[in-house]
C-alpha cells in the first residue's frame, strides 16, 4: 500500500534553516545581554516567532520587562537578522537525500505538501529552488493554531484532496509529531527529541528516507487500524 501524499515540515526536514534561526535569535539575545544556548534553541523548533521570543525571555526571567509592542519589535528585529541569513542559502542547505526523495515521490505520482509555521517558508523554498517540487505550500499567516494543533497538517491534506490517513507527515520537532498524529496521519520523525508521542517511524536523518521502507511501515499501520 502506498500513501497518497507526503507532507513535509520545512525547518529541520527539508533544509537546515534551524541553524540560521539559532544565529538570528543569538544575535538578538547578545544585543539584549540575554542567555541563549542550543538547549533553549531546541525548545523553539516548530514554534512560531512570537512564542519563541517568549520562551527566550522566560528562560531569562524577563518576560514582564517588555510590553507587547516591544516584544513585537524584538521578534521583527530577529526576523530581519534571519532574512539576511537565508538570502545567502544555497543548494548545500538542502538536507541530505531530500532532492532524491522528492524525485522518487514525483516519479511515483505521489502528491507533496509543505506544512511549516514559518512565514519565511516561501522565500526559503524559492532561494533553494525547490518550490516547484511541491503541490501545495501552506501559508503560515493563515494558520490560526500552532503545532501541536493538527490544523496546518489537516489543511495540507484537504487542499491536496486526501484524508489524514492517506498521508505521511515528516517532522523534526516533538510538537510536529503530535500535530501529525492528531491529524490522523502516519508520522515519520527525523532526529526528534521525543518527550511524549513517538513518531510511527523514527529516522536519524533525512539521508535515511527510503520510500519502500516507509511504505512497508505505512501498510502495517493502515492494516492495524
Ligand atoms: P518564522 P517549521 C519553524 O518552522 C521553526 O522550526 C521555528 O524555529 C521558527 O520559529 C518558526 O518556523 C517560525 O519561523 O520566524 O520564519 O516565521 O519547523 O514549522 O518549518
Ligand atoms: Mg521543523
Amino acid at each position: 500500500m502506498q500513501p497518497k501524499a507526503f507532507i513535509f515540515d520545512l525547518d529541520g526536514v527539508l533544509t537546515s534553516t534551524d541553524k540560521y534561526h539559532f544565529l538570528a535569535w543569538k544575535q538578538l539575545a547578545d544585543r539584549l545581554g540575554l542567555d541563549f544556548t542550543e538547549t533553549v534553541n531546541e525548545k523553539l523548533k516548530g514554534v512560531d516567532r512570537l512564542t519563541s521570543l517568549e520562551i527566550i525571555l522566560a528562560h531569562n526571567g524577563v518576560s514582564d520587562k517588555f510590553s507587547d509592542s516591544e516584544k513585537a519589535a524584538l521578534a521583527n528585529e530577529k526576523n530581519e537578522y534571519y532574512k539576511t541569513l537565508i538570502l545567502k542559502m544555497t543548494k548545500a542547505d538542502i538536507l541530505p537525500g531530500i532532492e532524491n526523495f522528492l524525485a522518487v515521490l514525483r516519479e511515483k505520482g505521489i502528491k507533496t505538501g509543505v506544512a511549516s509555521v514559518s512565514k519565511n517558508a516561501d522565500t526559503v523554498l524559492s532561494v533553494l529552488n525547490i518550490k516547484n517540487r511541491f503541490d501545495y505550500i501552506a501559508d503560515a499567516a493563515k494558520v490560526t493554531k500552532p503545532k501541536p494543533d493538527p490544523e496546518i497538517f489537516a489543511l495540507c491534506a484537504s487542499e491536496l484532496g486526501f484524508e489524514g490517513n492517506d498521508c505521511v507527515g515528516v517532522e523534526d520537532a516533538q510538537s510536529g509529531i503530535e500535530a501529525i498524529t492528531a491529524a490522523g496521519m502516519f508520522s515519520v520523525g527525523i532526529g526528534v527529541e521525543v518527550t511524549s508521542v513517538h513518531p510511527r517511524l523514527e529516522l536519524g536523518s533525512t539521508a535515511e528516507l527510503d520510500f519502500e521502507k516507509i511504505c512497508e511501515a505505512y501498510t502495517a499501520w493502515r492494516n492495524s487500524q
